[in-house]
């Protein structure tokens, strides 16, 4: 595929590792019951003919009520129940953006310093790119 073709592969879900200041955003799921409680990189579903890049910031947006951008692809991708894949960008905040607020899907939001990264229980599908992005939070989003 030739860069900047649209994606779309509606098998991929798009997690946002959103850094700010050094803390990672880590959002807790409120539905549905077999992922409530479990904390996770917020996203979504890849909408058809939707870059993963755009559908990020859209699910940000939505479920966040966030003005966010993705930055970089981190390295990797994960699967998740057939025939879902996750894929992670870091992404950050827009000047002027509102702070994020749990608008959907989550019932808490937490941003985690370096050392307390793992203090949240992440979904197992999600612990793989958590461990990617944490050495990125001492030098923010590149
Ligand atoms: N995950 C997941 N980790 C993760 C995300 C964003 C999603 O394991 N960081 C899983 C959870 C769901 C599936 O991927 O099984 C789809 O995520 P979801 O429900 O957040 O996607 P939406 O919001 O696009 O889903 P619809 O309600 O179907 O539109």
């Amino acid at each position: 595929m030739t860069p900047g073709t649209p994606m779309t592969d509606r098998t991929v879900v798009v997690g946002a590792a959103l850094l700010d200041g050094g803390q990672l955003l880590a959002a807790r799921r409120s539905a549905p019951a077999d992922l409530a409680g479990r904390w996770e990189l917020p996203g979504g579903k890849v909408e058809p003919g939707e870059r993963p890049e755009d559908a990020l910031v859209r699910e940000l947006r939505e479920e966040l009520g966030i003005e966010a951008e993705a930055v970089e692809r981190v390295p990797g991708q994960w699967p998740l129940r057939a025939p879902y894949v996750l894929q992670v960008w870091t992404a950050r905040l827009r000047p002027g953006s509102p702070a994020p607020r749990p608008l959907q899907d989550h019932d808490e939001l937490r941003w985690l310093t370096p050392d307390r990264i793992w203090e949240v229980d992440w979904l197992d599908q999600d612990v793989p790119a958590v461990r990617e992005v944490s050495p990125r939070l001492t030098t923010g989003p590149r």
